[in-house]
């Protein structure tokens, strides 16, 4: 067991509900607590190593997030946006005068030789920041939307064309040369590992990046910690962000189905709303319910609570099935 001997658990977190499960983890795990972020969204602008969900989950365990958006910081001012714009820069991707100096000194340290895991260690550290939050690989993995627009790298379909392509496919490039590092394994063989949850990101843009990752869909599994994903699909539909938009653009019904199927060989269990509790006894796979909209920081723990809960059942569960078919 570890140090007090509490357990320790891995979230895999893209995006901005992400984010917010991976606070109220923070919250009851502090240090035992590993944040995977995924990094298909990062990207080179203005000369700039932007990582914008390792950055929102900075922010967000920080406290020091913009709550309206959900990304950047809170109490920015926009000087470097208003003068870029004076001399006919590119304005679409917004970033704060607090939130350069972040992609300022990403970018320094990148240089320098520095690895993201390292830098992002750095910036935890200087956040203030108990749990461990690591990239997904050190090297570049791009998420890029073919759609009815072309080929899109993920910001210009994100941001720029705020999502309003027909996306036809979904890649990663870079996946194929990436590798899990050393942080992540040690984080998975662990032996006081709990748990490991899959939070309510977008499957598609922000939680496949990560498994696209070569050995990482092993390590988990290899990690033999009950996994369980929270679904980012609620009555059909997605409280943030494009997840059923795009469920339709690709040919699947956007519902709780899909997603079970979707991460089916990779689960142990799906954590479900109460909207779609009906849906539950015919899924694929072991089921609980609970609420899932996460407004206050007290739904953010609850939650995570619950989640944690989760975990501690299926693990009690397979030992029962290990003892009774006793191999
Ligand atoms: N999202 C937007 O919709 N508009 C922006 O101008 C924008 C700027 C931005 C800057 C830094 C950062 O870390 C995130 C930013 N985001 C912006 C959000 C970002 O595109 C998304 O959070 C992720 O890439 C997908 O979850």
């Amino acid at each position: 067991m570890s140090s007090n001997g509490a357990s320790t658990y891995v979230a895999l977190s893209g995006g901005i509900g992400g984010a917010k499960l991976s606070l109220g983890l923070s919250h009851l795990l502090g240090e035992k607590l590993t944040v995977i972020n995924n990094t298909g969204d990062d990207f080179e602008h203005l000369g700039l190593a932007i990582s914008p969900d390792v950055d929102t989950t900075l922010y967000t365990l920080a406290d020091l997030v913009n709550p309206e958006t959900g990304w950047g910081r809170r109490d920015e001012t926009w000087n470097f946006m208003e003068s870029t714009a004076a001399l006919g820069g590119p304005t679409w991707f917004n970033l704060g005068d607090k939130d350069l100096a972040t992609h300022v000194e990403r970018t320094r340290r990148l240089h320098a030789g520095e690895t993201l895991t390292a830098i992002t260690a750095h910036l935890a550290r200087a956040f203030g920041i108990s749990a461990r939050v690591l990239p997904m690989a050190d090297t570049p993995v791009r998420t890029v939307v073919d759609s009815d627009a072309g080929t899109l790298a993920f910001q210009e379909y994100f941001v720029r064309d705020r999502c309003q392509p027909v996306v036809q496919h979904i890649r990663y490039d870079g996946a194929d040369a990436a590798r899990v590092t050393p942080q992540i394994v040690s984080a998975l063989s662990r032996p006081d590992l709990a748990g490991i949850v899959i939070c309510p990101s977008n499957p598609w843009l922000s939680i496949d990046p990560i498994l696209a990752v070569p050995g990482m869909r092993e390590a988990l599994r290899a990690s033999g910690a009950p996994i369980v994903a929270v679904t980012p699909i609620i009555g059909g539909r997605a409280l943030k962000g494009p997840t059923a938009k795009i469920m339709a653009e690709l040919g699947l019904s956007p519902d709780i189905r899909t997603i079970a199927e979707h991460y089916v060989g990779i689960l142990d269990g799906l954590v479900i709303d109460k909207t779609d509790e009906a849906a539950a006894p015919a899924l694929p796979l072991a089921t609980t319910v609970t609420n899932t909209v996460m407004h206050t920081l007290a739904d953010r723990i609850d939650l995570a609570k619950f989640c944690l809960a989760f975990c501690a059942k299926l693990a009690s569960q397979r030992g029962v099935k290990l003892q009774a078919g006793a191999r």
